[in-house]
């Protein structure tokens, strides 16, 4: 099933984040690679386990080198997801920040949800994918930032990782903002 809005499934979002715990639940990346590089594409899975929701990635990338971003989960049960750069600082990282995200209360997501030029009143999503700075995935939101919304299981989007070397994105789903990972992009 495809989705083109973000809120399709608030209340299974909603149900999802405090089943599991609320703050506890907060899931940062499972490593499947530590570094990826090497002219291969390195790979970010968005999955579920059970109630869980999180991203599955490595820890490193190579400068330079693909980074595809894939959707394994069913939106049609949870809701569709956004891997979306943000600032470390901007992280939503309590209990209260990340309701406020969810509620598009909180300045970093009211920013990327006008970023997708999110209607909102029905949710649609006018624009999947964010593109700004640089072409690929470099720039993190506060005011603008990198970002791709992934309305159907098996979607996917591929960029080129063109942050400096040395320098550690941090994401998020705007969907479930407790969806947390980060990779550092290396040499
Ligand atoms: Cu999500």
């Amino acid at each position: 099933m495809k989705l083109t809005k973000l809120r399709a499934a608030a209340v299974a979002t909603a149900v999802v984040a405090v089943g599991a715990g609320g703050v506890a639940s907060i899931s940062t990346a499972a490593p499947n690679a530590d570094r990826a590089g090497g002219g291969d594409t390195a790979k970010i899975k968005m999955e579920a386990q059970g109630k869980d929701l999180f991203f599955s990635g490595p820890k490193k990338v190579e400068k330079g080198t693909k980074l595809k971003i894939v959707n394994k989960t069913n939106p049609g049960k949870i809701g569709p997801h956004t891997f979306t750069l943000i600032k470390k600082n901007r992280l939503p990282d309590t209990k209260k920040e990340i309701k406020d995200c969810e509620k598009i209360k909180l300045a970093v997501c009211v920013n990327a949800f006008k970023a997708h030029e999110v209607d909102p009143m029905t949710f649609e999503v006018n624009r999947p994918k964010v593109e700004v700075g640089r072409k690929g995935w470099d720039k993190s939101f506060g005011r603008t930032g990198d970002s791709w919304f992934a309305g159907s299981a098996g979607a996917h989007n591929t960029r080129k990782v063109s942050a400096n070397d040395g320098k550690t994105l941090y994401y998020f789903c705007l969907v479930h903002p407790f969806m947390q990972g980060k990779i550092k992009v290396v040499k």
